[in-house]
């Protein structure tokens, strides 16, 4: 690796990035836990990472990020392989991203950190709670099927509402965000992709391949056919440890005597708490 990486995060608003941005912060801090990259120094300008991992360390929940807060962090890292090196990691707002797919166009801002990138870590929260695109067109078939049945005083059918890219389902949007992200470079990039708050999806047992396979299957299928131009791999990543909206969840989170034991790496090769991990194989030499 040279002596300067960029990353670039990429996510919906609510995707986890910046939860990741704060368990990281507090771990190479800390620097206590066997970790692939570590921290060499900690100079440089530190209010924004102190107090999202303050945040986190609390266990409530980090502030979301808009289009005034967004930063642009550097971290003085180092690893066995790596060399030392500074490694700047903006923590966008998802509203830019969900911005791009309306607009259809990015900020300049954006633009050049696409081309500086030297890879891509793309957040997704699985949001085991929302309909999937299938039990909602089973719910509009039964609706419309009833409505046959009382025309008279059915009038749901004037209620229907104009399409926006809002509606668009997410694993559509990802593979939109990641065309423009094609788009805009010649080089083949590198695309880590984070399933956030793993902790809510462990109990079906899938790797977090499997699990993307089964549950954004053309997000999947991009990401194979465009093996020419992106090269993956997918993370289940519990940066928080559990749903902090539940208190009991909260509490045992809590009573852990150190705060890194919350986190959770689940890749190929099995699960750990390092949670540099994504970066660390981003920047791998090739
Ligand atoms: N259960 C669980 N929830 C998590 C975890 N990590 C993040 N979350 C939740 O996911 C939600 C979004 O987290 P953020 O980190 O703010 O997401 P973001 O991508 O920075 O969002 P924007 O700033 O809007 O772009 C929050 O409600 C978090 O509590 C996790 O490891 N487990
Ligand atoms: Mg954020």
């Amino acid at each position: 690796v040279k002596d300067r990486a960029n990353l670039l995060f990429i996510g919906l608003p609510g995707s986890g990035k910046t939860t990741f941005l704060a368990a990281l912060w507090h771990v190479l801090f800390d620097g206590a836990s066997a970790t692939t990259l570590k921290l060499t120094t900690q100079s440089g300008e530190r209010t924004y990472l102190n107090q999202i991992a303050d945040e986190w360390r609390k266990c409530s929940t980090v502030t979301r990020t808009n289009l005034h807060t967004e930063q642009v962090l550097v971290l003085h890292l180092e690893g066995v392989g790596f060399g030392a090196f500074d490694l700047s990691i903006p923590d966008p707002a998802g509203e830019a991203f969900k911005q791009q797919l309306e607009d259809r166009r990015m900020t300049k801002q954006h633009d050049t950190l696409i081309e500086a990138a030297t890879g891509v870590t793309l957040f997704l929260h699985p949001d085991v709670l929302k309909p999937t695109p299938l039990t909602t067109a089973q719910r509009v078939e039964a609706e419309l099927l009833g409505l046959q049945d009382d025309s008279v005083t059915g009038s749901h059918l004037g209620e229907a509402h104009p399409w926006s890219p809002e509606m668009l389902p997410t694993q559509v949007k990802l593979v939109e965000l990641l065309q423009f992200l094609i788009e805009r470079t010649e080089r083949k990039m590198r695309v880590a992709l984070v399933v956030s708050a793993w902790d809510l999806v462990e109990n079906l047992r899938l790797s977090p391949c499997a699990f993307v396979a089964r549950e954004l299957p053309l997000l999947q299928q991009f990401l194979e056919a465009n093996d020419d131009l992106l090269e993956y791999s997918v993370f289940g990543i519990s940066a928080q440890g559990g749903d902090i909206s539940d208190a009991n969840a909260k509490d045992s989170l809590l009573e852990l005597d150190d705060a890194t034991k919350r986190i959770k790496v689940v890749h190929d090769r099995g699960a750990s708490n390092d949670i540099t991990l994504p970066l660390a194989w981003l920047l791998r030499r090739p």
